[in-house]
């Protein structure tokens, strides 16, 4: 009997611990507003991406002023191609809006009178109906203002939501409102705003000229391109963001939609931090987070190793193919007790003999047997069997490269210009600013591992294909310029 009563006084006691626990972190979660009091106006600074505005720090609450115009207007898809985008502010993503818990945000939304259509404002971090989309509906030539109160701390997408929702999302109407908790969030090096897109068009991945929507792909969730920052490139080369080694960098990022969810990743980095699914539930030491269409998410991590940052979404063939690829550039000193690069290369016997460090001894042993110059057409067709084994990744099919990452070698003016020099890039490897075709690219392209007669096999189909001068590459070449 006295057994029993421990028992049951053991379990109401720890009922009433879990009740207690779950009402504690409730209160972490929901803050109550009512406390808050708030002490002057002020006008919300808007940003473009990849920038964010300054941190909330400690300021108090405000009634916080934002004045966001619709601007319906043509920007650029991706080379030759262009896009008539919808815009909140004039970019895609919108405006980045930073505002802290407990503001009252004073929302008016201006509908430029040039443009061709109503929209309006839902705003993920808005309670009220619609959040805040019957309130904000406006034609074109008119404004409408609100405003609300922002009661949960969090990064929110904001979208319009006017009649055919799909279809305003999908020419790039959407953006991120982040709400700070008190005090701030923790202060970081660099900050940057990006936010994923997919696209739908009439004409087929890269087809030229001015792309309309296509409403049967989008239903089919069929996409084009999938990007960052509303266009391929938008974040690579000279318009990669940036940081020093020793920096905590935050990526605020969001993902639009309309479709598809984001793998989002970091090519050699981990994230220190995640708000996962941009709340206040923070994970740690994660790869790859899952950002759904409509949601965001908020990361960290300190960069401590010089090097280009590959930003993806790791659903890899949108990275490689439809666009979803940015870039970090981190500068600063070598860490080689952190990552080394290459200490040593040497040939891999799978039997397990003893590892080479002499490969080039190998290579010319192989070099002796086929030292006569094979007919062009043969060289040709071994020399696509190599290019679609070793340089197709990159340079594409086609050899159309990939915009801001991999230079095109089709019709490459700097290719046809110097066949030495080219040949020394696959043999060699190249880093460093090259431009190809007038545009600039400052990338890495890695050290191919090829023999005499592969190097001569592949550069001649590459000059005899797409539009190339056709030089015929001969062994005698190549071995030129591997003994220089
Ligand atoms: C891992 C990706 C990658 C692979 C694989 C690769 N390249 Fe490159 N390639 C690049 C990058 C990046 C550059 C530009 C380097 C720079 O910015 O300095 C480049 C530059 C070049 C250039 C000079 C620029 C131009 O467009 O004319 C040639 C020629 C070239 N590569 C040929 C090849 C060939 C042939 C192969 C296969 C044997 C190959 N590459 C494999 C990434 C790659
Ligand atoms: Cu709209």
């Amino acid at each position: 009997m006295k057994l029993l009563k421990t028992v049951c006084l053991l379990f109401i006691t720890s009922l009433l611990l879990t009740s207690c626990k779950s009402e504690e972190k409730k209160e972490l979660a929901i803050v109550d507003t009512s406390k808050i009091y708030i002490k002057g106006t002020m006008e919300a600074e808007l940003t473009a991406p990849p920038f964010v505005p300054a941190p909330v720090g400690n300021r108090s609450a405000k009634r916080l002023l934002v004045n966001m115009e619709i601007i319906e207007k043509e920007g650029i898809m991706t080379d030759g191609v262009t896009y008539m985008y919808w815009t909140f502010g004039g970019s895609v993503p919108g405006s980045f809006i930073r505002t802290r818990v407990g503001d009252l945000v004073e929302f008016t939304l201006s509908n430029h009178p040039d443009n061709k259509l109503p929209h309006n404002i839902d705003l993920h971090a808005v309670t009220g109906p619609g959040g805040g989309a019957e309130s904000s509906f406006v034609a074109p030539g008119h404004e409408k203002t609100f405003s609300f109160k922002t009661l949960n701390p969090g990064l929110y997408v904001y979208h319009c939501a006017t009649a055919p929702v799909g279809m305003h999302i999908a020419n790039g109407m959407y953006g991120l409102i982040l709400v700070e908790p008190e005090g701030g969030l923790p202060p970081v090096d660099k900050e940057y705003y990006i936010m994923q897109g997919d696209f739908y068009t009439k004409g087929a991945t890269g087809e030229k000229g001015l792309q309309p929507f296509d409403m049967t792909k989008a239903v089919k969730e069929d996409a084009d391109y999938v990007v960052f920052n509303g266009k391929v490139g938008a974040l690579t080369g000279d318009n990669a963001i940036t940081a020093n080694v020793g920096e905590t960098v935050r990526l605020f990022v969001g993902n639009g939609g309309p479709n598809l969810t984001s793998s989002f990743h970091v090519i050699g980095e981990i994230f220190d931090n995640v708000h996962i699914e941009g709340g206040s539930n923070i994970n740690t030491n994660v790869q790859t987070t899952s950002i759904p269409a409509g949601g965001a998410t908020i990361v960290d991590f300190k960069v401590e190793v010089p090097g280009t940052f590959i930003l993806v979404d790791h659903a890899i063939f949108r990275a490689f193919n439809k666009g979803a690829l940015g870039m970090l550039k981190v500068t600063g000193e070598e860490k080689k007790d952190l990552y080394s690069g290459i200490k040593q290369e040497g040939i891999y016997h799978p039997e397990g003999s003893t590892i080479q460090s002499m490969p080039e001894l190998e290579e010319q042993k192989k070099e002796v047997v086929s030292a006569v110059e094979k007919p062009l057409a043969q060289k040709i067709a071994d020399g696509k069997q190599v290019y679609m084994k070793t340089c197709f990744a990159c340079h594409q099919a086609e050899g159309q490269g990939i915009p801001n990452a991999f230079p095109p070698l089709a019709k490459s003016d700097y290719l046809n210009a110097d066949v030495k020099r080219a040949i020394d890039i696959v043999l060699n490897g190249k880093t460093g600013e090259i431009t190809v075709n007038g545009k600039k690219y400052n990338s890495v392209m890695t050290r191919q591992t090829l023999t005499v007669e592969q190097v001569a096999d592949v550069m001649t189909y590459v000059y005899n294909s797409w539009g190339n001068n056709k030089t015929n590459v001969s062994l005698k070449t190549v071995r030129e310029v591997k003994n220089k």
